[in-house]
């Protein structure tokens, strides 16, 4: 199994790092939690984390639950996108204002 987001696109948090996921051409399989029917408070993903909130990074056992960390692990798999382009200060303080917003 490859990258899995589970996001509910309500959620600004989520659309960051789904937006995030498309720009940079990563693979991933959406699984949408849905916070107005209280999917969040399942079983299920209460395993997968006990705080009850979305987004959350699964890649097979590794679970993140904080979006700039989950932001962060995408990072490494976009690495061809970012080939050639060399460290740029500017460009990562915008990075980083994208996904903290
Ligand atoms: N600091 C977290 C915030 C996560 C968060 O607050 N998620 C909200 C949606 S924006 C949530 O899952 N709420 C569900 C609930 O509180 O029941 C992040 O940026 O990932």
């Amino acid at each position: 199994m490859g990258l899995e987001l589970y996001l509910d696109l309500l959620s600004q948090p989520c659309r960051a790092a789904y937006i995030f996921a498309k720009k940079n051409r990563i693979p991933f399989e959406l699984r949408t939690v849905d916070l107005l029917k209280g999917q969040q408070v399942s079983k299920h993903f209460s395993k997968l984390n006990s705080l009850r909130k979305v987004p959350v990074l699964k890649d097979d056992d590794f679970v993140l639950t904080e979006r700039l960390h989950g932001c962060r692990v995408q990072e490494k798999d976009a690495e061809p996108w970012r080939v050639g382009e060399g460290p740029d200060s500017n460009r990562c303080a915008r990075h980083d204002s994208n996904i903290q917003a």
